[in-house]
């Protein structure tokens, strides 16, 4: 992209930005945490995919390091209706981790340390839509906004994105996670405003 005159695109000219119905958007990264945050560091993190036949994969912060990292810059948008546009990450494709898998389940249940869960079809984790995220905006991810490491699913509501994460299992059948069980949608689209069940 150009260098853009600052009296052509001043305060205020910023070009109409689409958002999903019902939200806003902030400047700010707000903090949105269901209970304590847990302190899990680097040398005693662990990732386990288990598959619906019970074979664990695992890695530690080593393995997950020496993968193949990407720089997606996505939009994040927060059932609590904030959206936050550009955000920059740092993290290895759920693609990457998923590669040698042997998996033919249909559904997803996302584990963080600390004990929260989130579930989503298996589908959409994949084809470059999906990232264990440990840094933001140049730096190494907060425990705030869950460092060491964070799933990162953009295209759905930000409580699918799990920070602290430390597994996945991978089932045939669908599980609610956390919120889903609380009353929130299942799937959690947030163009066609997926927030509660029956949306
Ligand atoms: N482990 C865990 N992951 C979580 C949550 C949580 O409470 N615990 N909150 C979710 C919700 S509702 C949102 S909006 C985002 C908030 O991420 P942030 O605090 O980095 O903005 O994390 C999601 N992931
Ligand atoms: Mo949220």
């Amino acid at each position: 992209m150009g260098i853009v005159s600052p009296g052509f695109h001043g305060r205020g000219r910023r070009p109409e930005v689409e958002l999903p119905p019902g939200q806003y958007l902030t400047e700010d990264f707000p903090v949105l945490s269901a209970g304590p945050t847990p302190r899990v560091h680097q040398e005693d993190w662990e990732f386990t995919v288990t598959t619906e036949a019970g074979q664990e994969y695992r890695w530690d912060w080593r393995q997950l390091m020496d993968l193949p990292s990407e720089r997606p810059t996505v939009d994040i948008h927060c059932v609590t209706k904030w959206s936050k546009l550009g955000t920059r990450w740092e993290g290895v494709s759920l693609d990457t981790l998923l590669a040698d898998v042997d998996t033919a389940a249909d559904y997803a249940l996302v584990h963080s340390y600390g004990g929260y869960t989130t579930n989503l079809p298996l589908e959409d984790l994949l084809d470059g839509q999906a990232w264990i995220a440990y840094r933001y905006d140049g730096a190494d991810l907060v425990s705030e906004h869950g460092g060491p490491a964070r799933l990162l699913v953009p295209h759905l509501y930000f409580w699918k994105s799990a920070k602290w994460v430390r597994g996945i299992r991978l089932l045939d059948e669908d599980e609610p996670g956390f919120w889903e069980t609380a009353g929130y949608h299942d799937y959690g689209d947030p163009w066609r405003e997926q927030r509660y069940q029956g949306d």
